[in-house]
């Protein structure tokens, strides 16, 4: 990017930051937030532009639960309890509770549910509640979190509530033989249920290699086969993996695997799975590069085809997302650092999602508006 052009865009942002801070997105005023103008007019929850504007949220989980659409982020801290934590492993990232959204519509409001689930609640969890995600089945919603033990090594957990914004009560232990973070629970046309989760670095999904916990395991070299997410099938009641966790295989059109050294195209972290037309979508973030980008497979269980990015780099290390149908349109769930400036701070923002007729996704600019307007 040219450099006038990247503090035209530095400056777009931080007027925006501001922008947000004072009236734009979801506010909160006790526990139902209305999205309104300072004037107190209901205003829509504009696209690109934080939900919500007096938390930080990050890594949002969308989905449809009677009609509804609720967002599962994780919650950034105002302030961090160990300033001096690395970052190279996501030490920054110490997120204690968990919030949960919910939208009515675009033209309407959007609620702060509140806690949802604490750190200080989930028996066997030591430390940073990162990025969740929820499911629904039978007249139970489930919450999916992952969090180091007290150990220091990455779990998932899952929590139960039969109202999908909690609060959530969390089984004693993590799920056994669940290790990494990034949860993603797709529930196929079938009924059948997947944890789709791992990430790399910080994510610790490295470790994992031989099938135990190795710290500070180095990864694949730059021209080996990269390590590609886990799944496992969930158990019927939904609180156990009903299979041991395998590696999603992720090929060029040639069928050939993505290389560790194609930092462009190989998985880091963020899985999200979702189903359009009969084929299933695998998104996921490229970590140091910073796209988010999808594969396509005609099995749940891969192997998945490259295809193309879905959302160019965002402003903030981290890039994070979900895919949502509602109301007939689909729409992409991400974050950036916008509201704070801090990458540790993040906002959660939406987008519409536009499929070509041959199924792939177009490629978003999420400040392309910002830009033309100046
Ligand atoms: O929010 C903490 C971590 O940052 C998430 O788990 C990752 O996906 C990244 O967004």
């Amino acid at each position: 990017m040219r450099a006038d052009k990247q503090l035209k865009r530095i400056v777009i942002l931080v007027l925006m930051g501001f922008t947000a801070i004072g009236f734009g997105g979801c506010q909160t005023n006790g526990s139902t937030n209305a999205n309104q103008e300072a004037d107190g007019k209901e205003v829509t929850v504009l696209p690109n532009t934080p939900i919500i504007t007096d938390i930080f949220t990050a890594d949002p989980s969308a989905h449809v639960f009677d009609g509804q659409l609720y967002i599962y982020p994780s919650h950034d801290p105002d302030e961090l309890t160990d300033p001096n934590a690395s970052s190279d492993e996501g030490g920054q990232y110490q997120m204690t509770d968990y919030h949960v959204l919910s939208i009515d519509s675009f033209s309407g409001t959007c609620t702060d549910h509140g806690v949802a689930l604490s750190l200080a609640d989930i028996p066997w969890a030591g430390q940073q509640l990162w990025a969740p995600d929820a499911a629904y089945k039978k007249g139970k919603y489930f919450f999916y979190f992952p969090a180091k033990d007290k150990d220091g090594i990455f779990r998932i957990g899952v929590a139960t509530s039969k109202n999908p914004a909690g609060p959530f009560t969390a089984e004693e232990s993590y799920i056994a033989g669940s290790f990494s973070m990034d949860p993603c629970v797709f529930v196929d046309t079938d009924g059948a249920a997947y944890m789709f989760f791992g990430g790399l670095d910080g994510g610790q999904l490295e470790d994992w290699q031989t099938g135990a916990y190795v710290k500070d395991s180095a990864g694949p070299g730059k021209s080996e086969a990269a390590l590609g997410p886990m799944v496992a099938k969930m158990s019927e009641d939904m609180l156990s993996f009903a299979s041991a966790p395998t590696e999603i295989a992720i090929v060029d059109e040639n069928g050939d695997p993505i290389m560790a050294g194609d930092e462009n195209r190989r998985f880091f972290e963020a899985s999200w799975v979702h189903k359009y037309n009969g084929k299933y979508y695998l998104s996921y973030s490229t970590g140091t590069t910073h796209f988010l980008v999808y594969a396509v497979s005609d099995t749940v269980t891969g192997p998945y085809v490259y295809k193309g990015q879905i959302l160019e780099p965002v402003q903030g290390w981290t890039t994070h997302h979900s895919i949502v149908e509602f109301n007939g349109e689909w729409y992409l769930f991400y974050h950036d650092d916008s509201l704070s400036g801090l990458d540790y701070r993040r906002c959660v923002k939406y987008t519409k999602l536009t499929y070509n007729e041959d199924g792939t996704i177009q490629t978003i600019d999420p400040y392309a508006d910002m830009a033309e307007e100046n």
